[in-house]
């Protein structure tokens, strides 16, 4: 509904920009010289080889910048005829380098860059400092309530001419309001009338890095580690500038350099060194470096005996470590941590609480205006214990009690990243805490960079979820966002999937999904259509048939992807260790809450979870009406019946079908999607670039083939309990159980 809602206001929107632009056109036309006719030729030169379709590596992401039509750049340029952008600092420097390359390259010609407004048609870019005619417009008042971050782009006049001023309390902020600026152009809209304020609705806005010290990514599939740590310091690879051009672009604020698996060796000095060299190439585009930390780093770097987050020697080490990294890196943004989960050290190992580790850590950076992000990834082996409410037990007592400049990860479901997970619910349970989500951008449960998923909507519906902590409408977007329980600091990260692949993410769709992150945690009300609709406006085509089909594409994707893999609330069903293909009779992980038999209790009665009372009731963990909403069989929604019931197969849904059949439709459905999407994307050949074109052609037929694999393992593992015979619309598998067995997909 809401989608439909953005789309028709789309439309709405593109039919008055016609109108407007078109009454603009004759106005100007009447009161403006015609063009020289060497200016004529230029345009058109520049044109033919603009719409020409040509080779594309994907490596300048969203940021292209190619000819747009003559008749939109016609346009356009009586509103931007020339730059000024004054003031010396890198950041105005990477505003005015984007403005340039940004409108010469959409407009078709270089666009001049000048001292003064001298003709109709300048944009002004800046800060009341830097800029003496911003400060002049007296806009102080209004730019102060915007915050250090948030812009205001208006048409105006000065000194009598038509000019459009981009302003912002903070360079940074006029650096995003050029991206802002440069984005409208990109995605076609006008730039006629211009009032438009904007300001990020969460603080921090992190690309989590899974980076190893030796060059690999851990859950990375796009080549290795942007960070080439033997060359640094010395050697600044120029790619590190076009990531922090890429994240200022979508208002990305910060970035952890180093796995949550950390190595304390990013502590050292000879470290800390190479990290203040990509700090000093972040800075200018307002992105501020944060490093995993290991908690026994005392121990391994410091000699200590301990690491115990209550010792005073401890806690001495790592003030003075945080000295050190705010000597090298003044606006360091803080540490990261993971502690106690997985095998890493933490304050647990000493017997003290997770809120005991955090605070001593921000007592450490709190000086320097540094924060900690305490990861909530925690759970533990206990006998009959349910590991989706084992981050809860473990943290939610502690509400309150972790120290203002500390904030809590919480990943967005309560197991691990899977295809769907119904909201944690610790949002909406820590009043006092300020918690911070955790995404994970890079495909881990998702077909790595093989399969086109599309994730704008699973986080949507993550942050549109009702956690009813303070009755109706408190969402974990108002949670996330500070305005349920006002808190003073807020964030979001995202664990990126990034990597040195030509084309930055491996799948071209997939750099959608760094797209998405960034536009959501500047607003999380974007709608998934909206932003996969900019992306592919910017990214791909501009062509109304192709651009429609693929934002229906990219919206359906990810219902389409949890069909062959994780239908009706099944969770973790993954081969063991990577993660990508099926594997529902796996059991041989040295902890049973690693294995998927433990996840989908399959047996001859049903399958799923219970978690009701009758199960692990970690139901409970929800408010009231959620809680009983996902209790009781009958109201629990269909995509969550198996996370939250142990359902049997002739068990009758909504549709009137026994689960069984239901859940074999569901398989069938995902592959035949993923082939309709094949013919649909092969109907646009021709129109997309051809290296583009093929590259995604090639990863499609992929992903047919594990969709397929998905489909005819995990259901002739059911049919063993089920017992019970496939519908007839769904296909024949393909090969047997045994042989679905014996290998996996990433080895066939
Ligand atoms: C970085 C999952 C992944 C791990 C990851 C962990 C985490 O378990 O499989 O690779 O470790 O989540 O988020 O810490």
């Amino acid at each position: 509904m809401r989608e439909r809602f953005f789309e028709l206001q789309r439309k709405a929107r593109r039919i008055l920009f016609c109108r407007r632009e078109r009454m603009e056109q004759m106005r100007l036309r009447r009161h403006n010289c015609k063009p020289a006719l060497f200016v004529k030729l230029l345009i058109a030169v520049l044109f033919f080889f603009g719409s020409t379709v040509r080779a594309e590596d994907g490596y300048r992401l969203w940021l292209r910048y190619d000819p747009l039509t003559q008749t939109e750049s016609q346009v356009y340029r009586q509103r931007v005829a020339s730059l000024v952008v004054t003031g010396d600092s890198a950041t105005m420097s990477a505003i005015r380098a984007e403005l340039s390359v940004g409108c010469s390259g959409l407009l078709g010609s270089a666009i001049p860059i000048v001292a003064r407004v001298d003709r109709d048609g300048a944009v002004i870019v800046g800060t009341p400092q830097s800029s003496t005619v911003i400060a002049g417009l007296k806009w102080d008042r209004q730019l102060a309530s915007l915050g250090p971050e948030g812009f205001r782009i208006a048409s105006a006049r000065v000194e009598g001419r038509a000019v459009i001023v981009i302003a912002s309390q903070s360079e940074v902020g006029a650096l995003y309001g050029t991206f802002h600026f440069l984005r409208l152009m990109q995605t076609q809209q006008s730039i006629s009338h211009l009032e438009v304020t904007q300001r990020p609705r969460l603080q921090l806005r992190v690309l989590d890095h899974w980076d190893n010290l030796d060059g690999t990514i851990e859950r990375g599939y796009a080549g290795r580690s942007l960070w080439n740590w033997s060359a640094l310091p010395e050697v600044l690879d120029p790619r590190l500038r076009d990531y922090a051009r890429a994240n200022a672009s979508i208002g990305i604020n910060g970035s952890t350099l180093n796995n949550v698996n950390a190595n304390s060796q990013i502590l050292t000095t000879e470290y800390l060194r190479k990290v203040a060299a990509i700090a000093g190439v972040f800075r200018p585009y307002g992105i501020h470096v944060y490093l995993s930390a290991r908690f026994s780093a005392p121990i391994e770097l410091g000699g200590l005996k301990t690491a115990d987050p209550l010792d005073p020697e401890v806690a001495e080490w790592w003030k003075k470590k945080a000295d050190e990294i705010y000597g090298l890196i003044p606006d360091f943004g803080g540490f990261l941590v993971k502690a106690n989960s997985e095998g890493q050290p933490g304050p647990r190992t000493y017997n003290r609480s997770h809120a005991d580790g955090a605070n001593m850590l921000a007592a450490a950076v709190a000086p320097h205006q540094g924060v900690v992000i305490w990861r909530a990834f925690v759970y533990d082996n206990k006998p009959d214990y349910d590991r989706a409410g084992a981050a809860y037990a473990e943290l939610q007592p502690f509400d309150g009690k972790f120290a203002p400049n500390v904030l809590l990860q919480v990943k967005n479901g309560p197991i691990d990243f899977q295809p769907r997970e119904p909201f944690h619910p610790l949002f909406g349970a820590m009043p006092k805490t300020q918690l911070m989500p955790e995404f994970q951008i890079t495909q881990e449960y998702l077909g790595f960079s093989n399969h086109l998923v599309f994730l704008a909507p699973m986080w949507r519906e993550f942050l549109d979820a009702d956690t009813y902590s303070k009755g109706r409408g408190s969402t974990v977007a108002k949670v996330a966002d500070g305005s349920l329980y006002h808190q003073r600091l807020t964030g979001i990260a995202g664990v990126a999937n990034t990597g040195t692949d030509r084309n930055w993410t491996g799948h071209h769709f997939a750099q959608a999904n760094w797209y998405a992150f960034g536009r959501l945690a500047w607003n999380p009300d974007l709608s998934s259509r909206q932003i996969a609709s900019e992306w592919i406006a910017m990214t791909i085509t501009h062509d109304p048939e192709p651009s429609d089909a693929l934002t229906r594409i990219m919206v359906e994707s990810r219902e389409a992807v949890i069909d062959y893999m994780t239908p009706l609330g099944l969770h973790h069903l993954f081969w063991g260790g990577h993660h990508y293909g099926p594997a529902p009779w796996w059991n041989s992980e040295p902890r049973a809450d690693w294995n998927p038999v433990y996840f989908h209790k399959a047996d001859a009665l049903g399958v799923g979870f219970d978690r009701t009372a009758t199960g692990g009731n970690t139901v409970a963990q929800y408010h009231a009406p959620v809680r009983a909403r996902f209790e009781n069989l009958n109201s629990c929604p269909e995509e969550f019946l198996l996370w939250f019931h142990h359902v049997r197969w002739d068990h009758r849904l909504k549709s009137g079908r026994t689960l069984w059949d239901e859940l074999a439709l569901h398989y069938q459905h995902g592959v035949d999607w993923v082939r309709a999407t094949r013919k649909e994307w092969a109907a646009l050949k021709g129109l997309i670039d051809s290296e583009r074109y093929e590259e995604v052609a090639r990863k499609l037929s992929i992903q047919e083939q594990d969709a397929i694999v998905w489909r005819d393992a995990c259901l002739l593992y059911f049919q063993t309990f089920s017992q019970r015979p496939l519908p007839p619309s769904v296909e024949k598998p393909a090969k047997s159980l045994d042989e679905y067995k014996a290998k996996s997909i990433l080895n066939q």
